[in-house]
């Protein structure tokens, strides 16, 4: 891979199916992507779903964040992630409906991108504790093009709305090879 890589963020989130084997998945086929290597996976977090107004309830969500070395370009690497979320069931229906998997590119090097198929920082990053505590596990120090650091962010999300369900320790190969579904 050529030195000239970016490092990338990416929030993982499934509540349909089986969660957390989905998001393993997710991070075994990005890892095996052309162009793309996983250097860190976040904790695992479960969290109610956040929903529209006047939506059906869904299943809790599993959340996860992970760190990426690319030399793929911005929209190469997003157009990879539809395609992993396609592999894995990903079914496009209303906006937030339940879902095996959702990809999102949260971070791509301090880069921003307003295209019409891509918002880069992702457009809720700073809402939302299922993104904030992820990226935090891998860089506390993390400045948000944009939006300042991270701990500034972290300081108004409620921590109380996740709890950890899982904790990843070192690089992905820590990670039993996952099932492929
Ligand atoms: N797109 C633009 N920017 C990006 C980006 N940075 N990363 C475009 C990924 N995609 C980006 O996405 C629609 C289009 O957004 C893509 O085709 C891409 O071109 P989508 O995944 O089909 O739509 P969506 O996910 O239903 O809508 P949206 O607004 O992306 O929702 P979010 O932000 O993904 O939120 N509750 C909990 N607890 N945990 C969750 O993870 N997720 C959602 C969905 C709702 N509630 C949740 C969670
Ligand atoms: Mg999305």
């Amino acid at each position: 891979m050529s030195s000239n890589r970016i490092t990338a963020y990416i929030g993982l989130g499934a509540n349909l199916g089986h969660p957390l084997r989905q998001i393993e998945n997710a991070l075994w086929r990005l890892d095996n992507s052309a162009g793309i290597q996983v250097i860190a996976v976040s904790d695992f977090y479960r969290s109610k779903a956040l929903l529209a107004p006047d939506a059906a309830p869904q299943p809790d969500y599993i959340n996860a964040a992970a760190l990426l070395k690319t030399s793929l370009p911005v929209r190469w690497l997003l157009q990879r992630l539809l395609f992993i979320e396609q592999k894995l069931g990903r079914t496009r229906g209303q906006r937030w409906a339940p879902r095996t998997l959702d990809l999102d590119l949260l971070l791509y090097g301090q880069q921003r991108y307003q295209l019409p198929n891509l918002t880069v920082p992702h457009a809720a990053i700073h809402k939302r504790a299922f993104v904030l505590y992820p990226l935090r596990d891998l860089a506390p120090n993390l400045v948000v093009p944009g939006l300042g650091s991270l701990q500034r962010l972290l300081r108004r999300c409620d921590r109380s709305e996740i709890t950890v369900c899982r904790t990843e320790q070192g690089p992905l190969m820590h990670i039993d090879s996952p099932k492929i579904i």
